[in-house]
């Protein structure tokens, strides 16, 4: 079991605005990446518990949704890049993350986070410019990795890490479904936050 799965955490709430301030002031982590990259359900495997709301249909997460651990905050985002949407909810959405990560004084790392399985998007290398740009403490997290055979996850890894221009050991290989990674990501966020 994770470290964070043997701790309290509460539901603080639901929240539009990116400079929501919370109380009382912790560190934060914002878990970011595509609409259905799998964020809610990489929360409930780290909180060895369900608090974030998961869904087959994206767009699940609208709102910033904050979770209080002890020591820190950690906020689970919606998802950008959702195609169905409309324009200006797309806008709204990616607003919402853009502001977070440049405006939240509050925030002290971010956890990001791209499918295995697919290249970075268009979104997603916009969100890189975003985390250079603005020198956050990012952790990079590769999800669903359950759904590729070993072999093919190697190369997969690989080809991230080079798209990405990241080092292999740069990149945290997870599955929520099975708990490939959770305990690496775990250790990694209590460290940005101060509480290991
Ligand atoms: N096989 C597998 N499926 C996963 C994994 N993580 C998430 N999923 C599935 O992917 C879908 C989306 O997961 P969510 O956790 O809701 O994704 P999200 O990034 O929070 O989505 P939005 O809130 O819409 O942006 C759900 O059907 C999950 O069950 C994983 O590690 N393995
Ligand atoms: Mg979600």
């Amino acid at each position: 079991m994770t470290r964070l799965a043997q701790q309290p955490v509460e539901f603080v709430g639901s929240f539009p605005d990116p400079k929501q301030v919370l109380a009382p002031s912790l560190p934060e982590i914002a878990v970011i990446g595509r609409s259905n990259v799998g964020k809610s359900s990489l929360i409930n495997a780290l909180a060895g518990r369900k608090i974030a709301r998961t869904s087959g249909t994206p767009g699940k997460t609208q709102l910033l949704n904050a979770f209080r651990f002890p020591g820190f905050y950690l906020i689970d985002l919606p998802g950008y890049g959702y195609a169905r949407l409309s324009l200006a909810e797309r806008h709204r959405l990616r607003t919402l993350v853009a502001g977070v990560v440049e405006r939240r004084s509050t925030l002290r790392a971010v956890l990001w986070l791209l499918d295995v399985r697919h290249p970075p998007s268009a979104d997603d290398l916009g969100i890189r410019d975003l985390l250079a740009d603005t020198g956050r403490e990012t952790i990079v997290a590769l999800t669903k990795a359950d759904k590729l055979p070993r072999a093919q996850l190697r190369r997969a890894v690989a080809a991230r890490a080079d798209e990405l221009e990241l080092e292999r050991d740069d990149l945290v290989v997870t599955s929520s479904a099975k708990g490939d990674g959770i305990g690496e990501l775990d250790e990694l966020i209590q460290d940005a936050m101060g509480t290991s």
